[in-house]
């Protein structure tokens, strides 16, 4: 049975574990990179206990000089590895950790903490060791420079340096080609796992948001372009390390999520725009 927000866990890495309040997890005022703004990283994690903590403490160093203000809320998303505990063991003021079983999905995951942060600006990062967070502060430094809504890390912007096995590529390849066709982004990598938004913008979006597995990152972007924000990609440093814990069977999943996106948008004219009846509505 799916336990729901009010009876999850918020784990402070300082305290003892306690019932959440239903309440946000603080983000601090941020003293570098773009002045007063609040930043509040979220991390979406299962069966991550093997990398959690190097990939945290990666993560605050990489933010340190221009972040240091920065709030970090792990989700642990139905792990039953003990991926809470060792974030907890951290003992870290910045960290928290919000946990909640049976495991639901990385976008069930993100979804949940970005209703928990209360911040100016919210990142997404995935929990294990493949993205170096460098990329994190790359992505914030074109957010604030930029003023768009949202910056997404992209596999394939020219800048990026990626280390992939051959197989990951012609699966990712041939996703962004699916996607390309059927959407029309003006953006071309929607799954890299690092993302920072304008967090009016993100939570705007994610009332339309029903994907709760891989394809989540897809339907956040087709709602996030639906609504006009301004959306831009950044590099990314990836350096695959074969600890990916998506099934085999993921895939067929996410086809068919992504179906459902495309399905749904043309019935109602953009995601978040109400049913148009009696008529088929082109999107772009
Ligand atoms: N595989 C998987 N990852 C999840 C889930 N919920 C949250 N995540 C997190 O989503 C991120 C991406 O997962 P990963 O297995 O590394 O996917 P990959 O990088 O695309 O191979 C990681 O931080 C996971 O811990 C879930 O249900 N399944
Ligand atoms: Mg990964």
């Amino acid at each position: 049975m799916d336990r729901t927000l009010s009876d999850t866990l918020v784990v402070g890495c300082n305290d003892t574990a306690r019932e959440s309040t239903g309440g946000p997890a603080q983000a601090g005022a941020v003293d570098g990179g773009a002045a007063t703004a609040r930043l509040a990283v979220v991390v979406p994690a299962y069966q991550e206990v093997r990398t959690i903590q190097r990939a945290l403490t990666r993560l605050l160093v990489a933010l340190a000089d221009s972040w240091p203000q920065v709030r970090v809320l792990v989700v642990s998303d139905g792990c039953t590895d003990g991926t809470a505990s060792a974030v907890s063991a951290l003992g870290d003021e910045r960290i928290s950790c919000v946990h909640y079983s049976p495991n639901r999905g990385k976008g069930h995951a993100i979804k949940t903490g970005a209703g928990l942060v209360d911040a100016d600006y919210i990142a997404v990062i995935d929990a294990d060791l493949d993205i170096d967070p460098v990329s994190l502060t790359w992505l914030l430094a074109e957010l604030v420079a930029s003023g768009a809504d949202v910056v997404i890390g992209s596999k394939i912007h020219p800048q990026s340096v990626v280390h992939y096995p051959r197989v990951r590529r012609v699966l990712s390849g041939g996703y962004r080609l699916l996607v390309r066709t059927l959407f029309r982004l003006r953006v071309a990598d929607t799954q890299t796992g690092v993302k920072v938004f304008r967090a009016d913008a993100l939570q705007a979006a994610l009332t339309h948001v029903h994907v709760s597995g891989f394809a989540f990152d897809l339907n956040l972007l087709v709602a996030l372009t639906d609504q006009g924000c301004a959306i831009r990609e950044a590099p990314v440093k990836i350096d695959y390390q074969f600890t990916s814990t998506v099934p085999p069977t993921a895939a067929l999943s996410m086809l068919r999520d992504t179906l459902a996106v495309a399905y749904r948008r043309a019935r109602n004219g953009g995601v978040g725009a109400r049913p148009q009846r009696g008529r088929a509505a082109t999107h772009r």
